[in-house]
């Protein structure tokens, strides 16, 4: 319950300083199209995970201190989860500039290979009159939370609101990831593939997928728990658990980052140096408002 922001906020510096992959322009292509589109669990394509995208150009606008709130909170729950206030990052992006960047103290940008932009808008909000908008092009348009990790127990739950311009795509595509602060190392995934809420695993490139009912240009409540100790995900979809995509025994190839040869179907889970929101694989325009990161369910 006490969490030690300021050893977290350095830690993240840190892996930051040493590790961010945030916006090479070289890594686009890698295996990213093999993953693309089919479901198949593609043991080929796993093995080379990303290479040419380690350069950094990150604002350099590291944490800072807790990573709360800018401004006011949320206050939009309806609580379906828990309820209880986020105690490690909640943004609702109305402090921000519109035409801007999100506040730097809570997010740093993490664009690999990417012509996409994340920039607050006053377009469309779930809370409030404002959002952040994700605009992809290439390979990765993702923002960054500051000050988060390393989460307590490696445990932490999600929430966001999005909207998505288009709906769901057929193509793979991912929105949320979880993993090492360097992009396509050791990560899970939560996104969509062939119509359908997807959660994906790199390295390995497992994937589940379950059917639920996201429309265009519509505000929806997504909740997710990291269980990095239990080697757990779950997903909830406004605030409906889909148990199709809880995930328990993911493995990674022979070798790979998370793979406990002695016992590889309970070892998946990478430790959590990143949380990552945006848009990665694929194209498209994402909106995120009232995200929450929390060590409790926080609810819709
Ligand atoms: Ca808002
Ligand atoms: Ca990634």
């Amino acid at each position: 319950m006490t969490v030690d922001r300021s050893s977290r906020a350095r830690a993240l510096a840190i892996a930051g300083a040493l590790a961010c992959a945030c916006g090479d322009s070289s890594g686009a292509s890698e295996s990213e199209t093999s993953e693309a589109e089919t479901a198949a669990s593609d043991a080929s394509s796993g093995a080379s995970a990303s290479s040419g995208e380690a350069t950094d150009t990150s604002t350099g606008a590291g944490p800072t201190t807790a990573a709360t709130d800018d401004a006011t909170t949320t206050g939009d729950a309806t609580t379906t989860g828990g309820g209880a206030a986020p105690d490690l990052l909640e943004d609702d992006f109305e402090a921000a500039a519109v035409g801007g960047p999100p506040n730097p103290a809570l997010w740093t940008m993490a664009l690999v290979g990417s012509s996409g932009t994340i920039t607050i808008d006053d377009s469309t909000a779930h809370s409030g009159a404002r959002s952040v908008h994700v605009h992809h092009e290439g390979f990765s348009t993702y923002m960054a939370a500051q000050g988060v990790f390393p989460a307590p127990n490696n445990s932490f739950f999600g929430r966001a609101w999005f909207r998505l311009a288009d709906g769901l795509p057929q193509n793979h595509v991912s929105w949320i990831e979880v993993g090492l602060a360097q992009n396509d190392v050791d990560e899970a995934r939560i996104g969509a593939n062939i119509g359908q809420l997807d959660v994906n695993h790199w390295p390995g490139d497992e994937e589940q997928r379950a059917d639920a009912p996201v429309l265009a240009q519509t505000w929806h409540c997504l909740e997710f728990e990291f269980n990095g100790a239990a080697h757990e995900l779950r997903v909830w979809f406004e605030g409906e658990e889909l148990p199709g995509l809880t995930v328990t025994d993911w493995t990674t190839p022979p070798g790979g980052d998370g793979n406990n040869p002695n016992n590889p179907l309970i070892d998946w889970a990478p430790q959590a140096e990143a949380v990552r929101f945006g848009w990665e694989l694929g194209g498209g325009d994402i909106w995120f408002d009232d995200i929450a990161l929390s060590t409790t369910r926080v609810g819709c």
